[in-house]
């Protein structure tokens, strides 16, 4: 008899016992994240058909054009976790200021920070997408947490992941110290066990970064890749270069196939494009427990203390050797 598949319920469920961090909360929290899915992938599946591409002709807090798919994308979230009971702060790359949830006060102990729609530059010309979420835990004590609560430290995260929409959606997280990926499997509406205990290759032979800003990277980071390019079999080079504009598509390649990613600090912009809290922490959460590492070519992501809700920071990420040859390269080692 053909096996049966697992279904994400089932699997944490049964995660239970082995890991004390899975919860039945998280089960629930997982659930509704893939929910979340199958509403955006819906979307995104008519996207071409129905009047949801183009911009709202507004600008975000961090001063970037606004998608209507991001809002939608957005909305989805508020509209799922409003009603979980579970999370008492949302907080989101487009929104400027977190939503709080007086409603869920103290029995809802849970945090969630999201990027909706990463690589919205995608969506006007059916390419890969994702979201991004990293799921913090108050105490549950005093009031309800203000803003700054926000402020932890990526290894303070108990669970974080993202959603893929590519040739199909996928649900890739990180509960405890491993990372496991689960494929919707639109006939049937579940999400299937397709990716278990994922590790990622210690070297890889992809880079992916936008080489367009190349003389605007600093000189390390121009070093190291352009050392990638060198043609030397014996040491695995060159490497190929893939990028999609989607940090959630490239990431997901490298972490299947090895390589590193890299949104560097530029001359005029050191601290980088991508967000700490709802973009470089998770994700560098699941490389990390996936056996990669991700840094700011001078420090472990994780380790930072954020500062501020939309801060940015450099992130280099991908397989272990392969970022350290580039922090070694950026800080002038190697
Ligand atoms: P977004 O969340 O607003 O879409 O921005 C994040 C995206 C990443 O997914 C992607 O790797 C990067 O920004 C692409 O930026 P660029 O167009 O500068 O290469
Ligand atoms: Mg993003």
């Amino acid at each position: 008899m053909a096996k049966f598949p697992v279904t994400l319920s089932r699997f944490i469920i049964e995660q239970q016992t082995a890991y004390p961090e899975a919860t039945g909360e998280f089960s629930v929290l997982l659930t509704q994240i893939g929910l979340v899915g199958k509403l955006i992938a819906h979307d995104l599946r008519r996207a071409g058909l129905i009047d949801v591409l183009g911009t709202t002709g507004e600008t975000n807090v961090q001063g970037e054009v606004v998608k209507r798919l991001d809002m939608i994308a957005n909305d989805t979230f508020l509209r799922v976790f409003e009603h979980s009971g579970l999370v008492c702060v949302l907080a989101s790359e487009e929104m400027e200021k977190p939503i709080q949830l007086p409603q869920h006060w103290p029995k809802g102990k849970y945090m969630l920070l999201f990027d909706p729609l990463d690589g919205s530059s995608n969506t006007d010309v059916n390419m890969p997408l994702g979201a991004i979420f990293s799921i913090l835990k108050h105490d549950g004590r005093g009031r309800l947490p203000a803003e700054a609560e926000l402020f932890r430290k990526g290894t303070e995260q108990v669970a974080a992941g993202y959603l893929l929409f590519g040739s199909s959606t996928m649900l890739v997280f990180s509960v405890g110290q491993r990372v496991h990926g689960f494929t919707l499997d639109p006939s049937i509406g579940e999400y299937l066990l397709s990716h278990e205990n994922i590790r990622i290759p210690k070297k890889g032979k992809v880079y992916a970064a936008n080489e367009g800003n190349y003389h605007r990277w600093l000189p390390g980071t121009q070093k190291y890749v352009d050392a990638l390019k060198v043609n030397d079999k014996a040491a695995g080079r060159p490497y190929s270069a893939r990028y999609s504009g989607c940090l959630v598509a490239d990431v997901h390649r490298i972490l299947l196939g090895g390589g590193i990613y890299l949104y560097p600090g530029e001359i005029d912009k050191p601290e980088g494009k991508l967000r700490l809290l709802y973009e470089a922490n998770p994700m560098a959460m699941v490389v990390e427990h996936a056996g990669g590492k991700a840094s700011t070519g001078t420090e472990r992501i994780l380790d930072l203390e954020p500062k501020a809700l939309h801060q940015r920071v450099p992130l280099i990420i991908g397989s272990a050797e392969d970022v350290e040859q580039a922090e070694a390269s950026i800080q002038g080692r190697a």
